[in-house]
């Protein structure tokens, strides 16, 4: 059976989901996940990894040393539950490969810490070791990576501002410190302060309940929209037409993003086309093709210079209906110099878009650069007054330390945020899970 990535979106762990012994979990998973490795070798040596700097080196006494320590130890267990014939020790050299790999096949599972996180997360939301993916661990694996740089920055300040004792005022204000310093925006901010000092005035807070208290609610904001009517997944509908529209600045990463749904939207088993819509520059159409043909979805465009992009939207949408494509992916062109002309033709899009194709399902989409902070959400408006935006994709999340800003898109924009991307390969795209964020954050 095909696996619907679009319909992933886990929820955190209810009170009533029946506690794991994430050992014995992780040790099945691991099996499991190594036993389909093998039925689909031939294996790709992993990627090399940047050493993981150590995290959060607390003083032995404090929650966050024991959180680590739990973990090693957990860790340690497993390698050693594991029978030597499933030990990654005695794995063969994978075949040096002559050519470069075929993007889809994964690299082996390597049993580390962050293995064990992943298996922690798909476990607390009552998963079966039996059912999970290596895709889906090494996806967790890089977000937690790709946000390790803001984790690393909130765990080691808390780290020097909670001592063992509940938490008084002048750590409270460290607290709103450090939110600020993730770019989580001051809104988002001051209410997640006020909630804390709520909870501080009914009882005595001991740090660990402190960081619990503040991780359900950079959840609740990020999953507001959810209760303003928006679906908690984006998900095609099947049979018929879907039309995405992938809007941004230039350089925020809508082509590569594209590709990315495609490759997505094929594993899913959705068919699909992408639209070259932004049109300005040549080499953009030539860089979409090669996502197109990377992904294995045909890309509609037109080989005049400056041709109309209403026209290619036109194009593709008359491709899509005589084909019977479900999911049809539209560039969009994103020059800021020009804001007057840019808003006409995304407007100009969206009218061919209403007129050609009544029945289709609609996502106006803005993607934003994690990496630009609260810049890149400024540059956004533009995209807000032009388009009726539907939702967010959040790119570039490996790399920066202000990972927070997902929070600040949430608040301002009042949309949800629809997928993320951590990396420039084409399985670096997945749908947003605001549970996993929120433990790939500040979860320990
Ligand atoms: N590190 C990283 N780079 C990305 C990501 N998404 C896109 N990029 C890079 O950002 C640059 C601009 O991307 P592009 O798709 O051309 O942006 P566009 O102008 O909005 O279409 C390219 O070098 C991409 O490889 C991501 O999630 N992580
Ligand atoms: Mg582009």
């Amino acid at each position: 059976m095909t696996f619907n990535w679009f319909e992933r979106n886990p929820t955190a762990p209810s009170a009533d989901t029946p506690s794991v012994d994430y050992v014995e979990w992780a040790k099945r998973a691991y099996e499991h996940i190594r036993k389909q490795q093998q039925l689909s070798a031939p294996a790709t040596p992993p990627e090399p990894q940047p050493e993981p700097e150590p995290e959060a080196a607390a003083a032995p006494t404090s929650f966050l040393a024991r959180a680590a320590a739990l973990r090693q130890s957990r860790l340690a267990a497993l390698k050693e539950s594991l029978s030597p014939a499933e030990s990654p020790m005695t794995t063969p050299a994978a075949p040096a490969t002559p050519m470069a790999a075929p993007a889809e096949a994964p690299p082996p599972v390597e049993l580390d810490e962050g293995f064990l996180w992943s298996a922690e997360i798909l476990a607390a939301q009552g998963r079966r070791p039996e059912e999970v993916t290596v895709e889906e661990i090494n996806w967790l694996q890089k977000l937690r990576r790709g946000l390790a740089k803001t984790r690393r920055n909130i765990l080691n300040q808390l780290k020097a501002i909670i001592g063992q004792g509940p938490l008084d005022e002048r750590a409270v204000n460290e607290l709103e410190t450090i939110l600020l310093q993730a770019d989580v925006g001051v809104t988002v901010t001051d209410w997640v302060i006020q909630q804390i000092q709520n909870r501080l005035r009914q009882e005595a807070l001991p740090p660990e309940m402190a960081l619990k208290l503040m991780t359900a609610c950079l959840r609740d904001v990020l999953e507001r929209p959810y209760q303003q009517g928006y679906a908690r997944n984006l998900t095609p509908v099947r049979g018929k037409l879907n039309i995405w529209l992938i809007t941004g600045v230039n350089g925020v990463g809508k082509t590569t993003t594209i590709g990315k749904l495609a490759h997505l939207a094929k594993k899913s088993g959705y068919s699909c086309l992408i639209a070259a819509a932004d049109t300005f520059r040549a080499a953009a159409v030539e860089q979409l093709k090669i996502w197109g043909e990377r992904a294995g979805v045909d890309v509609i465009s037109n080989p005049t210079p400056n041709a109309d992009p209403a026209a290619v939207v036109f194009d593709a949408i008359t491709a899509a209906q005589a084909r019977g494509v479900e999911l049809l992916l539209v560039d969009t062109a994103g020059r800021l110099q020009n804001k007057q002309n840019l808003m006409a033709e995304l407007a100009k899009i969206r009218r061919v878009i209403d007129k050609k194709a009544t029945d289709a399902q609609v996502e106006s989409l803005l993607v934003l650069d994690a990496t630009l902070g609260q810049n890149g959400l400024r540059q956004a408006q533009v995209f807000t007054e032009a388009v009726r935006l539907t939702g967010v994709i959040i790119t570039k999340l490996d790399g920066t330390a202000r990972g927070g800003i997902a929070l600040a898109i949430a608040q301002e924009l009042g949309l949800p945020i629809r997928f993320i991307g951590a990396g420039e390969g084409l399985t670096d795209l997945r749908p947003f899970s605001s549970y996993e964020f929120v433990e790939a954050l500040i979860g320990l």
